[in-house]
């Protein structure tokens, strides 16, 4: 491995190709370590490029065997290659057609980009630039290509062989113990769509028909013996390209749809065309070892790869930099499929947290970064929360600012124009303009400017007028520049329920807030009213008002938004664990007022609705992370400060609604019942029921370790089953030992419930946990090769165990460091998400952050890092 200058990539220097490739033949004969790739491409020079320029193709890691321009042999003068390109520095001024045979080791490809084998089972990752790694080519998402492929291979190695688009030929090959298949795919795409499959695979299958007519073969594919594991996942595909339909009016355009899942992938899954390929986390379910989050998590993978089809893939990107357009868009279509399959509110509050967690984090810190970049050394490393969440969220506001129906015909026209064209956010915002006749240019900055952005608010009630005067004020951490457009969905609330009040400016609930401060006047109003404020996150904001506990809490009972009803509560337990954190209280441990007023409220809440809407009230019950109480204190943080604040928080909570939680298990309980369903409403039971001992096992370690003990023997269900062993992973002491060990024993040979274990200890907030990591690194499922045993073990530690991770000795920095170093030989991309566990590292408490500084500066004088972690690297210390 050699360092390389990172050179950065500039929005501002897009140009077209100068050659475009209009059709591309691959033949590929797949064996282990000596794959041989023949490309035969049609080229010919693009009108809108510089004429007679050199022919330049991208490689990696290539060795090129063979050459020939129109069938004729090159002279060695005519080109140049390299592991890394292709040149011909004077090609035909005319079309013409360039055969390209290289060869490629799939099996010694760890990188897990390109074609590579995960169990064995041949398989291809192209974005982003992947497909270089197969052979040489203009690999750009704006050069797009009609593709056949033909693949070859052992019959007994890859029985099964699929690529894009449909099936065609197929047979044997004479004397041999080799087969063929050949797909093509009529939809020009990029390459990084490119795709191809060949192993020993089960299927599972169905039809689709589409609103067109067309009938659709669909099927999932997973290793031997996993079959009745796929069925929610392939329930999921066709229940997708039905609500794709119905909701969006995208019907499926090719006839067969195929997911493949293979254990070793860089991410989540990949919307290759008419070949998605999964992680098999986002595949493989059963009652036995999946939770309801891995089901919930499976159905929005699914969904989000599957609507790619439209929003990514027959409308794709100009160049990487419009990343967002095809990730914001089609998360925001997998937050709306997943809210209409299940309960909006919850999916809402959900979508917020993870926003939160991540992002909000992230545009904190040294990684921050606007949705669309203006530069970048490795794109690998923009595949980022704020692309795809905040981009997620600018989608989100220009509906509400638009309204539906508006917003549903801008989407149509932005279909229509850019079909089969590489598209830029411009001419994303572009079509909703001309539907709407709305200016979005001032709207455009939320592509631009990084940071979250702050409004703060103040109220003033004037009994005597009946009037209620708001004032709003925003600011960007980058400080100047234009104004943003905010939408602030909101409303009044009074002390026994909503108030309704004359504010023309605020038409069907929504104000738009486009100046550096403004001010409404609410008349009319008869009671002093507390404000709700960005209704069901109108807006990727942080909102700053001086409400007291009482206000909020009215916002708890009244609200008729559940996400401000939610956000109310989370605020007041945000106070308190502050007001501890900051007081640095090492036996905080008696409660206050303000924690007994919030118990309190908590209580009536359940009291009235936990068994109507258990998901809410898990919700409504469960605080606001460490790592989000970090993020809100900003400076000089101490996570064991803010751990103890948390923890004291909730055992309070415990002591104080135990009766009440008790009662409401038994009731869940009875309601939850046999067999096992996934659905929301099941869900919604396991969560509250889990959630409640939870607190119950704060309130009183003893009991909380019979009853984990209790439900983890008597179990039907992974969720259950997992829910209590993390809360026993708590509580140190024999119980969690024997526990522990027998989970392991028991699912030895599942190495997705082992990630769950491995995570679960690996998050233990406690000194002895570094050990517990070290031993585990030994264990036999554990391989630094496969990306989710590394993100389950050493991933949730980096961020899901604050207190150990940024212990004040520094070994857990160091810990992480290690494995970044490490995993760099091995898989970059892994390498470089793992570093950016240290994205909050200025934000912790001199001790702590000149521990992690020094460590990272260890890290950057190293000779041989990546591209994807010096990059990280050098943004994290800069
Ligand atoms: N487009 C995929 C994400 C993805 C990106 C890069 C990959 O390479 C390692 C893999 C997948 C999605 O949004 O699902
Ligand atoms: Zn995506």
């Amino acid at each position: 491995m050699r360092t390389e200058t990172p050179q950065t990539i500039r929005l501002e220097d897009y140009r077209p190709s100068d050659h475009l490739i209009d059709r591309v033949d691959l033949d590929l004969r797949l064996s282990p370590h000596d794959t041989r790739v023949t490309a035969t491409l049609a080229i010919r020079p693009n009108p809108a490029g510089e004429a007679g320029a050199p022919l330049v193709l991208d490689g990696d890691e290539l060795i090129l065997l063979g050459l020939e321009c129109d069938g004729q042999a090159l002279p060695a003068d005519a080109f140049a290659a390299t592991p890394s390109g292709l040149t011909l520095h004077r090609p035909p001024r005319r079309p013409f057609t360039l055969r390209i045979e290289t060869q490629i080791d799939p099996t010694a490809n760890t990188k897990l980009m390109g074609l590579y084998r995960s169990n064995g089972v041949y398989c291809t990752q192209c974005e982003a630039d992947g497909f270089r790694r197969i052979t040489y080519f203009l690999d750009r998402p704006d050069v797009l290509s009609v593709y056949t492929t033909r693949i070859e291979a052992g019959r007994d190695e890859a029985p099964v062989l699929l690529g894009n688009g449909n099936p065609g030929a197929c047979g044997v090959i004479a004397d041999t113990d080799r087969h063929y298949a050949v797909w093509h795919d009529p939809h020009p795409k990029p390459a990084y769509l490119f795709a191809l499959v060949g192993g020993r695979l089960d299927r599972v299958a169905t039809r689709f028909t589409t609103m067109e007519g067309r009938d659709v073969a669909v099927a999932v594919y997973v290793e031997p013996g996993k079959g009745p594991r796929a069925d929610y996942a392939l329930d999921a595909v066709v229940r997708s390209m039905g609500w794709d339909e119905t909701a969006c009016g995208r019907p499926y355009d090719l006839d067969v749809f195929n997911v493949v899942a293979v254990s070793d992938f860089n991410m989540g899954a990949m919307e290759n065309k008419g070949l998605n390929i999964f992680n098999d986390k986002y595949v493989l379910a059963d009652p036995e070892t999946a939770t309801d989050t891995d089901y919930a998590n499976i159905e929005a993978v699914i969904a989000h790869e599957y609507f790619h089809n439209w929003s990514g893939n027959r409308v794709t990107c100009r160049d990487w930099f419009q990343l967002c357009l095809k990730e914001g868009l089609t998360v925001f279509r997998d937050q709306e499929f997943s809210s209409d399959m299940r309960s909006r509110a919850v999916h809402r509050i959900g979508e917020v947290r993870t926003l939160r967690a991540r992002q909000f984090s992230e545009d904190a810190g040294p990684l921050a970064h606007p949705v669309r970049p203006r530069a970048y050394a490795e794109i690998n490393n923009f595949y980022t929360a704020t692309v795809y969440e905040k981009g997620a969220e600018i989608v989100r506001m220009i509906r509400t600012l638009l309204g539906p129906a508006a917003f549903r015909a801008g989407m149509d026209r932005y279909f229509a124009e850019n079909d089969g064209r590489a598209a830029t956010v411009e001419d994303f915002l572009a079509a909703f303009a001309a539907e709407s006749g709305r200016d979005l240019s001032a709207f455009a900055g939320w592509y631009e400017r990084p940071g979250t952005p702050r409004v703060t608010a103040a109220g003033i009630y004037d009994a005597d007028a009946r009037r209620y005067t708001l004032s709003l004020r925003q600011s960007l951490p980058s400080g100047d520049g234009a104004p943003l457009v905010i939408p602030v969905a909101l409303g009044l609330v009074g002390a026994s329920g909503p108030i309704e009040a004359a504010c023309p400016r605020v038409p069907d609930g929504v104000f738009v807030l486009e100046a550096t401060s403004d001010t409404l006047t609410f008349e009319g109003v008869a009671e002093p009213p507390v404000p709700s404020l960005f209704r069901g996150f109108s807006a990727p904001v942080r909102v700053e008002m001086n409400l007291g506990d009482a206000e909020r809490l009215t916002l708890l009972r009244h609200d008729t938004d559940p996400f401000n009803r939610w956000q109310a509560a989370q605020s007041v337990a945000m106070r308190l664990i502050l007001d501890r954190a900051g007081a640095r209280l090492v036996e905080a441990d008696e409660a206050g007022p303000a924690a007994e007023a919030y118990a309190a409220a908590l209580g009536a809440f359940l009291d009235a609705e936990a068994l109507a809407d258990p998901a809410f009230a898990a919700l409504v019950l469960a605080l606001p992370s460490e790592g989000e109480a970090a993020n809100e204190i900003g400076r000089d943080v101490d996570p064991d400060a803010v751990h103890r604040a948390r923890q004291t928080l909730r055992r309070h909570l415990g002591r104080s609604l135990r009766g009440r939680l008790e009662s409401l298990r038994e009731a869940l309980a009875q309601a939850a019942g046999a067999p096992f369903s996934p659905d929301a409403a099941s869900a919604g039971r396991r969560a509250l029921i889990n959630t409640a001992l939870d607190l119950i096992a704060m309130a009183d370690p003893e009991a909380g370790t019979r009853a984990a003990e209790a439900q983890l023997s008597a179990a039907s269900n992974m969720t259950d089953r997992l829910a209590a062993l993390a809360i026993l992973a708590q509580i140190p002491g024999k119980a969690r030992e024997t526990a522990l060990a027998a989970f392991g024993e028991r699912y030895a040979d599942e190495p997705l419930v082992l990630d769950k274990w491995f995570a679960l200890q690996a998050t233990i907030p406690e000194a002895g946990t570094l050990d517990r990591i070290a031993r585990l690194r030994s264990h036999p499922a554990f391989a630094m090769t496969n990306p989710n045993r590394v993100r389950a073990l050493i991933g949730s530690f980096g961020l899901g165990n604050p207190t150990q991770f940024a212990r004040a000795d520094g070994a857990g920095f160091a810990l992480l460091a290690e494995t970044v170093e490490a995993l760099d030989r091995v898989n970059p991309q892994i390498a470089a998400k793992l570093l950016t566990t240290f994205g909050s590292w200025r934000m912790l408490e001199p001790a702590r952050s000149s521990k992690a500084g020094e460590i990272l500066s260890r890290m950057q004088a190293r000779p041989s890092l990546s591209r994807d972690v010096a990059d990280i690297l050098a943004r994290t210390l800069a």
